[in-house]
């Protein structure tokens, strides 16, 4: 709830207004409500504790919870307007002073098991920013719906985690030569409450699992880990499906063959290796659909809100983030012409590999009326956002179509 309240512990105006449409009615008496006090709304909302009040909650069984776009403004994501995936239970007791990390499998030369202590002493600490956006971000605008939660473009954030390198735990217990994956298994439970069940279970290639920006982290912009995040421990592996960024995580195992754990299966996380038609019928096998990996080029429009008004004249200030999975962005354009032409907006180079890029426009208006504006970024290989939903797929993964807000001016 922090950002909801100003230094003084009152409720700030926006966000008054905030929990008023979240209630669907104004509170009466909002200005004489305590310092720091949680209206009973929210109060019973445990899971959205430390969320910010405009956050959408998708379900609560697992809990799902996306951040609309606007509330994506900062260039790194504050803890209370990160989307939250679960696939399964938050893990129910939890003791960070005797929580190990196990590093086992047919490809590891030592099976050895750490403490968080043993993690902090012995390994030297990185900090990065990395972007995690669920694969299926932007499911919503698929048509016919595609199955899974229906998110809007609000999966997605850009947080600073701080950890130790995967690579050096992994040199410590030495990998054997065969080693093709890794593959992690965290302490959430499965839905059925069955101990036996895993509710994911993921992992990468060897190459991106060593890769510097790969951490074990147990911090998230310079605090311990929320629960909900996967405290005390997690994996976070910028620029793919953050599906791969295993929360509560408790052992990873060194694989001699693709991790087969749960949700590496079926067509989870897996696109069609041609197009397939809405209710056609393949094969969920390798022949047919390949494992999602580097996530595509995607931007975002944080500011201003789609609806904004300006007057005829007066100059819009535009801006937002775009990213692109392992590449970086090469440009970014804004157009107020549905796609006819295009201007080319400032943009910033990212604080490290795999975190998101700003971008900044000043746009002017001809005449009065409404207007869309739409957004595209282009990455480092030369691929662009589409302007329309890409191809349709049954698991409703990489929707990077472009942005578009409207605004009225007059
Ligand atoms: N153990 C575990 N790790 C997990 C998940 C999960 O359900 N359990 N969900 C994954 C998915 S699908 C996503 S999109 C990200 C979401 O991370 P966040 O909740 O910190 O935003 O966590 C990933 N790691
Ligand atoms: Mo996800």
């Amino acid at each position: 709830m922090n950002s909801a309240f100003n230094r003084r512990g009152f409720l700030k105006q926006g966000s008054i207004a905030a929990l008023a449409t979240a209630l669907g009615t104004n509170i009466v008496f909002a200005d004489r409500m305590p310092e720091g006090y949680v209206p009973l709304f929210l109060d019973e909302n445990d899971a959205l504790k430390g969320k910010s009040p405009e956050m959408i909650v998708q379900g609560d069984k697992p809990w799902n919870v996306e951040s609309p776009v606007h509330l994506l403004d900062d260039k790194v994501t504050p803890v209370e307007k990160m989307f939250i995936r679960n696939n399964g239970l938050v893990p129910e007791k939890i003791d960070a002073s005797s929580w190990t990390l196990t590093i086992d499998g047919e490809s590891v030369k030592t099976t050895k098991t750490y403490t968080l202590a043993d993690l902090k002493k012995r390994f030297k600490t990185h900090t990065y920013q990395l972007v995690l956006e669920c694969g299926g971000n932007g499911r919503s605008g698929f048509q016919p719906q595609a199955s899974g939660n229906q998110w809007g473009q609000g999966a997605v954030h850009c947080a600073e985690w701080t950890g130790v390198r995967l690579k050096d735990i992994l040199a410590d217990a030495g990998i054997k030569d065969d080693a093709v994956y890794i593959g992690y298994h965290g302490k959430d439970l499965h839905l059925s409450k069955d101990p036996k069940k895993e509710a994911i279970s993921r992992g990468v290639p060897m190459a991106k699992a060593l890769e510097d920006e790969t951490l074990l982290a147990w911090q998230l912009n310079g605090k311990d880990l929320p629960e909900f995040h996967g405290y005390p421990l997690r994996l976070v592996i910028g620029g793919w499906p953050a599906s791969v960024s295993g929360k509560w995580i408790s052992r990873i195992s060194v694989r001699n063959k693709v991790h087969d754990g749960a949700k590496m299966e079926g067509h989870s996380y897996k696109m069609p290796k041609s197009p397939v038609a809405p209710g056609e019928d393949v094969p969920q096998t390798d022949e047919y659909f390949k494992i999602i990996e580097s996530m595509p080029v995607k931007s975002l429009i944080t500011y201003p809100k789609s609806g904004a008004m300006i007057a005829t004249d007066a100059e819009l200030s535009l801006r937002g983030h775009a990213w692109a999975g392992d590449h970086s962005i090469k440009k970014m354009e804004v157009s107020i012409d549905f796609g006819a032409t295009w201007k080319e907006c400032k943009l910033e180079s990212p604080a490290n590999r795999l975190a998101w890029q700003q971008w900044s426009a000043k746009l002017k208006f001809p005449s009065k009326g409404y207007y869309e504006v739409w957004a595209k970024a282009t990455d480092d290989k030369g691929n662009a956002q589409p302007m329309v939903t890409p191809t349709w797929n049954p698991g409703g993964y990489l929707n990077n179509a472009c942005e578009r807000i409207a605004v009225k001016v007059g």
